[in-house]
């Protein structure tokens, strides 16, 4: 029997067979992925084979080939990955101006991991009815039109007056999204004003539970009303972090990218290198300072490092 996983909580995985119904299943011990151990190796929004050998539940067997996922580290110091999520079609970052503050370091991290995922991402400015003051509604103008310009769809909301829910409807709308953001942006909240039966807990700074040395994820796939999922992964702010080779960060950032095809030298860091086009655009002011610290920041990290830092 094939089926979507719609729930998993770590030794159980809910199971959503074609004809509707939902079994639960039984997971089996420690799998590799890519040679890295992986606690975890079924994640909501997987196509698997569900085999009922007669013992006291049924199991999980074979997992289709997925389209995409995304990772994590089990903690922070372990060796061991969790897979959060499988075949989205689209990553949301919720973030917000004031109350909290998302950093565009925050943003552009998440957008460079969601490129070398693979997954199509777009930005939600949550709650604008605070953005009171001239200033930060300026802020929210530019990097609307920043991020715009890159190419990804950004959205502006407010779960408070409704302003802009239409919109997240939409572009939710048909399609597997992976909620994600900083806690307290608000993303139970456009869970709950989207799939009125979701009644997730509003408020909590996280649901993580942990279980010996392990932070144990809990991770559901909620269905839209008029078509489509959510994925909420309570306790997840963003991806993990994912191998970046220093040669290829570029490569994750859209804009720097298109640009580098001028640069003199083809191993060119963007940095210091004499005939950089890169430089000279951010120069001329057509690729935007924060984008580019961002850029660097991920480049100056300890290549030794790597699968270190989840952000
Ligand atoms: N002013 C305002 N507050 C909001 C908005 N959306 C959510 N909140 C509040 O922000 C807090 C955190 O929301 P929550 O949905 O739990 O955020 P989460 O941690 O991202 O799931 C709660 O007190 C919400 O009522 C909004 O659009 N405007
Ligand atoms: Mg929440
Ligand atoms: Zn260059």
């Amino acid at each position: 029997m094939k089926g979507l996983v719609i729930k998993n909580t770590g030794s159980w995985v809910t199971v959503r067979l074609d004809d509707g119904t939902t079994v639960n299943c039984k997971m089996r011990g420690v799998f590799r992925l890519k040679g890295l151990r992986c606690t975890n190796p079924v994640a909501v929004g997987d196509i698997v084979q569900v085999e009922d050998k007669g013992g006291d539940a049924p199991v999980v067997g074979a997992i289709e080939p997925r389209k995409n996922y995304i990772i994590r580290r089990a903690s922070n110091l372990s060796k061991e990955f969790q897979i959060i999520a499988a075949n989205l079609d689209q990553a949301v970052l919720v973030v917000t101006l004031t109350n909290p503050v998302t950093s565009t370091t925050f943003i552009d991290r998440f957008l460079a991991t969601a490129e070398a995922y693979q997954v199509p991402a777009v930005i939600a400015f949550n709650k604008i009815d605070l953005l009171t003051t001239d200033n930060l509604r300026q802020q929210l103008d530019e990097l609307k039109a920043l991020y715009e310009s890159i190419g990804y769809p950004v959205i502006t909301m407010s779960v408070v007056t409704g302003e802009g829910t239409d919109s997240m409807r939409e572009q939710l709308s048909g399609k597997t999204s992976l909620l994600s953001g900083n806690s307290g942006v608000g993303k139970s909240s456009i869970i709950n004003l989207l799939i009125p039966d979701a009644d997730v807990r509003v408020g909590d700074v996280s649901h993580t539970h942990h279980k010996g040395m392990h932070t144990t994820t809990f991770s559901e796939l909620l269905d839209l009303p008029d078509g489509g999922a959510i994925i909420d992964t309570p306790g997840v702010k963003a991806f993990g972090t994912i191998d970046f080779e220093r040669a290829q960060v570029a490569h994750y950032f859209p804009e720097i990218f298109k640009v580098s095809a001028d640069c003199r030298f083809n191993n060119c860091t963007h940095t210091h290198e004499p005939g950089c086009a890169v430089l000279s655009v951010i120069e001329e002011g057509g690729i935007a300072l924060s984008r580019y610290q961002s850029y660097l920041s991920i480049l100056e990290e300890d290549p030794n490092d790597k699968y270190r830092k989840p952000f």
